[in-house]
């Protein structure tokens, strides 16, 4: 006899939809707003794909009602944001712009009366430009202090409904790809001193924050950051394998959680880093490793270990006939998401972990009659999320999972051609259309199970 069981979330289980302002919000140089360091670096022949630039995106900056309106009918009770720190202070520094203040008062308020609890990002890579060309960005630890007062004025201007913040998004692509690889704005490719360093500022940074929603985020505040560490994957799922990928996990993403959890730079940095460590001064870790409330995780592919002698690992390449999205670095890893929220449970004892990424990117066809038929995307969320259901099983703390994106946006160096949304987007005519994708998830939402 078959006996279906149903694969249901827990009853508290928060599902949303994640984005970020220089990804759809458009009106670059408007209300006050001056550029970031992305503005500049789009318009660097070579870097992004078609030259595209932030300019205009999904222009969300003048469309953010008929977005969220969508995003509720879509059944979504969480949105996951970011704001736009030019747009609040243009030059990074000193007087707030008020213009700014009131575009994301209107959006959150725009939030709230569609039923969307708001979790607010800080900080989604568009430093001002002017902290890049006066302080030399995250190079140095002026742009960390600057970020405190920025912090502040959020967390004081909109704590009072927003209650869910994270301090920064990605550590590793603002800094590893923005200063080493060069691949991300600002476009540098410095040594690995410098590198290390500006992680040691982002980390700063995240620590300023930490306090100010401390501070005077109100009742109910509570506040993360939001990292991607690359998940390793147990070749075999045996006690060997295991061991062997908790070991890589740890070294590999060393520069940015163990001085988070473990409140220093610990030998598997050290280990990783040799003489190119970042400098810091004692009272660093104090900031740095202050206890938060949740970790939020952005999970897209992985790596495969196994048990190897000498270091205890050996990361596995990945075939060329490995299955990816059209996005070549995404590598379909379902137990990516399995492993990483395990992994940090175990070795952090995180108190909470939330999805905040997860998602396909393709280049999807436009609609025909109406339909986008994004089997590939549905099916890659769809075996994502049977992982993350046999995590929670398994007793990691998962709270919550944001599916990126609500709609097709700025992809960065990929320009618009690589879609992430779950709605179409026409960039024409600025027309969504909801793939079928976001019609499967919406369902997912509304019965609180995989289906
Ligand atoms: C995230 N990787 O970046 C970002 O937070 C989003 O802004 C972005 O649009 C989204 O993923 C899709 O790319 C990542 O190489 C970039 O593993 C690269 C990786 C992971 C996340």
């Amino acid at each position: 006899m078959i006996q279906v069981r149903p694969l249901t979330f827990p009853q508290d289980f928060q599902w949303g939809f994640a984005a970020a302002a220089p990804q759809i919000e458009g009106a670059a140089f408007e209300d006050g707003k001056e550029p970031s360091v992305w503005d500049t670096f789009a318009r660097i022949p070579g870097k992004v794909l078609n030259g595209d630039t932030l300019d205009i995106a999904c222009d969300h900056y003048h469309l953010y009602e008929k977005d969220l309106a969508l995003m509720a009918q879509l059944g979504a009770k969480n949105y996951r944001l970011s704001i736009s720190w030019p747009r609040i202070q243009p030059t990074g520094r000193g007087a707030v712009n008020p213009k700014g203040i009131d575009f994301y008062n209107r959006l959150i308020d725009a939030c709230l009366q569609n039923g969307l609890t708001p979790w607010v990002t800080m900080f989604h890579w568009d430093l001002p430009q002017a902290l890049e060309d006066d302080f030399g960005g995250w190079r140095d630890r002026r742009t960390a202090e600057a970020f405190g007062p920025y912090a502040e004025t959020l967390v004081k201007a909109l704590g009072d409904r927003v209650k869910n913040w994270i301090t920064l998004n990605e550590i590793f692509c603002f800094t590893q790809d923005g200063y080493g690889n060069g691949t991300k704005a600002p476009g540098a490719k410095e040594s690995e001193q410098v590198v290390n360093q500006t992680y040691h500022t982002a980390l700063l940074a995240h620590g300023y924050a930490v306090r100010a929603v401390r501070e005077f985020g109100g009742p109910g505040a509570r506040v993360g950051i939001t990292d991607n560490p690359i998940p390793t994957i147990p070749l075999t799922e045996t006690e060997r394998d295991i061991e062997a990928a908790q070991k890589a996990f740890i070294e590999i993403n060393s520069r940015v959680l163990e001085p988070l959890y473990r409140g220093e730079y610990t030998e598997a940095y050290f280990k990783t880093v040799g003489e190119d460590a970042a400098q810091f001064k004692a009272d660093d870790f104090k900031l740095i490793s202050q206890p938060t409330d949740f970790l939020g995780l952005n999970v897209y592919t992985g790596q495969f270990v196994r048990a190897a002698e000498p270091q205890g690992y050996e990361i596995l390449p990945l075939p060329a006939s490995y299955p990816t999205a059209d996005a070549t670095w995404l590598a379909h890893a379902p137990q990516a998401i399995y492993w990483c929220a395990r992994h940090v449970a175990e070795i952090y004892e995180v108190p909470s972990v939330i999805i905040t990424e997860n998602g396909a990117g393709y280049d999807d066809a436009p609609p025909v009659n109406g339909e986008v038929l994004d089997l590939h995307r549905r099916d890659y969320v769809r075996n994502y999320l049977k992982e993350l259901h046999r995590a929670i099983g398994d007793g990691v703390p998962v709270e919550g999972y944001f599916l990126w994106s609500f709609m097709d946006n700025y992809e960065w160096m990929d320009g618009y051609q690589r879609r992430f949304g779950v709605v179409y987007n026409d960039y024409a005519t600025q027309t969504r259309t909801p793939k079928l994708s976001a019609k499967w998830f919406s369902r997912v939402i509304a019965e609180n199970r995989i289906v």
